[in-house]
């Protein structure tokens, strides 16, 4: 039986332990789950009652990062590690994904994702306050960081897809799908990675769903009087 991925289609992190997989190419079903209206029985696989989480056989695992390292190290596959081996290497990966789980995602989500698209989806009109808030005051310190970190180089680190790229393209995507890719300009080292992350076939593949995840979900608004 293949794993199963809870989550949902715009989750961050939902696509992060998707990314995951497919880019080790480990069989996997998604399942869908609403942590905001979840089933009865949501917090015995998830505690902290978060997406998204893991069931593989009698195993079940929360949290994107626990997820991501389970499934690199149960299934080595031809790829390679999404985990760098020197330590230096590995730490430098890890602490790209915080970033991108903490900062990053903070910042778009609250600042931008759910002001315009959020808020699209309940009927309500967009937050313009706290958009301007976020990409005024808050997102240019996480951009020029990760500008300085990316410049020059294709993949955050050993020339190859890691957890770091991954986790930071997994967050940029929903500044995408709320629209407001343009943030990037001034970033180009970070657009070109986002860009390049964005093209390759697994990328390619899940936003296609997600795509039709957004479309139907914005097809069943109804038009406001
Ligand atoms: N540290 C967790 C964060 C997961 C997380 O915050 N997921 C969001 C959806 S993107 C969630 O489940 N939110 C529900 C809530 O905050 O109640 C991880 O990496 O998996």
């Amino acid at each position: 039986m293949s794993a199963i991925i809870h989550g949902s289609p715009l989750s961050p992190f939902t696509r992060k332990v998707t990314l995951v997989a497919m880019e080790k190419a480990i069989p996997f079903e998604s399942k869908d789950i609403n942590p905001y209206r979840p089933p009865d029985y949501f917090t015995s696989i998830s505690p902290l009652r978060r997406i998204p989480v893991l069931e593989d056989g009698d195993f079940i695992l929360s949290d994107s990062s626990a997820i991501s390292a389970y499934l690199d190290a149960s299934f080595p596959g031809s790829n390679g590690s999404l985990f760098p081996t020197p330590p230096k290497a590995l730490g430098y990966v890890l602490w790209i994904e915080e970033y991108a789980d903490t900062a990053l995602f903070n910042d778009i989500s609250e600042g931008v994702f759910r002001p315009i698209l959020i808020n699209k989806m309940l009927g309500k009109p967009i937050d313009s306050d706290k958009v301007e808030e976020a990409v005024t005051k808050k997102l240019p310190e996480r951009f020029e960081y990760l500008e300085n970190e990316i410049a020059g180089k294709e993949f955050f680190s050993e020339d190859r897809v890691t957890l770091a790229d991954i986790s930071v393209y997994a967050q940029l995507a929903n500044l995408d799908h709320a629209g407001q890719l343009s943030q990037l300009k001034a970033y180009p080292g970070l657009m070109d990675h986002y860009s390049h992350m964005k093209a390759r076939e697994t990328s390619k593949a899940l936003q296609a769903l997600e795509t039709q995840y957004l479309d139907y979900i914005m097809s069943q608004l109804k038009p406001s009087s």
